[in-house]
C-alpha cells in the first residue's frame, strides 16, 4: 500500500465532529484551519467549543497544502488560526493565546495561582516531550513478530501513563481537581485514541485498580474526557482514523515517516 499519509485519508469529519463542523461553516472573523483527523487540532478546536468562542471552521487536507494554509503558515500545518487577518500556529500556543484573548468566554482553564499555572505548563510541555513520543514509538513498534520488543515498547507507554496516574489530582476529576484545566484539553485527544493500540497491536487494556491506585484514578480521568461534549464531540468514527494509522502496521511506510519526522513534519 501507498505509504502516503493521506492515502485514502476521509476528506470531512464523521460522527458527532461533522454536527459540530455543520454548525461552524458560517463565515467569522476567527477561524479555525483544521484537518478533521489530527489531534493536535483537537486541541484548540475542543477549546473553542467548550468556551462557546464564536469560529468557523475550515477544512483543509494539510497533506495537499492549499495555498490559503500556505499563506498563513509556511510550514502548513494545521491547525492554523486566523485572528484579525493574522496567523497563528503551533496548538499549544494557541490554547493559550485564546484563553488570554477571550477572558469573558469561561471557563477558565488557566489557575489563578502562578505555581498551579507553572505546574500546568509543566505537564502540556510533558505531554509533548514524554507522552506523545512514547504513545508513537509503541504504535510505530515493528516488526509485530518482536514480541518481546513489543512488550516493552508497551510497558514503556504503561510507565508514562502511569507517571501520568500519579500526577493527576487524587479526587479529580480533572488533572487539577474540580476545575477542568487546560491540562485535561491537550493530552485528551491521545488519550481519546488508545483504541489504534487494541486496533494495531493486538489488544490493550489499562492495569486495574489492585495493581496500583494509579490506574483507578487515570480510568476515572478518562471516563471524564469521554463525558466532557467538547473533549469527545470533535471525535470521528473511530473506522475513519484507521488509514491514517495503518501506515504504522505497514513495513515499507516506516522508514518514510521516519524521514518525515526527521525533518520536523508532524504526524497525528
Ligand atoms: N506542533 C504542531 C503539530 C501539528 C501537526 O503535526 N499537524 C499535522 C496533522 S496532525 C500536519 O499538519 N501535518 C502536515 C505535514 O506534516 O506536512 C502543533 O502542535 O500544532
Amino acid at each position: 500500500m501507498s505509504s502516503h499519509p493521506d492515502a485514502n485519508l476521509h476528506p470531512v469529519a464523521t460522527g458527532s465532529a461533522k454536527a459540530i463542523v455543520d454548525d461552524h461553516e458560517q463565515e467569522q472573523p476567527l477561524k479555525l484551519y483544521s484537518g478533521w483527523f489530527c489531534p493536535f487540532v483537537q486541541r484548540p478546536w475542543s477549546l473553542l467549543q467548550e468556551k462557546s468562542i464564536p469560529y468557523q471552521y475550515i477544512e483543509v487536507n494539510p497533506y495537499h497544502k492549499p495555498q490559503s494554509l500556505l499563506s498563513l503558515n509556511p510550514r502548513g500545518l494545521v491547525p492554523t488560526l486566523q485572528y484579525d487577518n493574522k496567523p497563528l500556529y503551533e496548538s499549544n500556543v494557541i490554547c493559550e493565546f485564546l484563553e488570554e484573548a477571550y477572558p469573558d468566554h469561561g471557563p477558565k482553564l488557566l489557575p489563578d495561582d502562578v505555581y498551579l499555572r507553572a505546574k500546568c505548563r509543566i505537564w502540556m510541555d510533558w505531554c509533548g516531550s514524554r507522552f506523545i513520543p512514547a504513545w508513537h514509538r509503541y504504535l510505530q513498534f515493528q516488526p509485530m513478530t518482536d514480541k518481546s520488543g513489543l512488550e516493552k515498547a508497551k510497558s514503556d507507554f504503561l510507565a508514562v501513563l502511569k507517571e501520568l496516574g500519579t500526577e493527576l489530582h487524587p479526587t479529580g476529576p480533572w488533572f487539577l481537581g474540580e476545575q477542568i484545566s487546560l491540562v485535561d484539553f491537550v493530552i485528551a485527544p491521545w488519550v481519546l485514541r488508545l483504541w489504534v493500540f487494541g486496533h494495531f497491536k493486538g489488544g490493550f487494556e489499562l492495569p486495574g485498580e489492585s495493581e496500583g491506585k494509579e490506574w483507578g484514578r487515570l480510568a476515572r480521568w478518562i471516563t471524564a474526557l469521554e463525558g466532557r461534549e467538547s473533549i469527545s464531540g470533535v471525535m470521528s468514527e473511530e473506522g475513519k482514523y484507521y488509514s491514517i494509522y495503518q501506515r504504522y502496521a505497514d513495513d515499507t511506510a516506516q522508514s518514510e515517516l521516519a524521514k518525515a519526522v526527521r525533518s520536523g513534519k508532524g504526524v497525528p
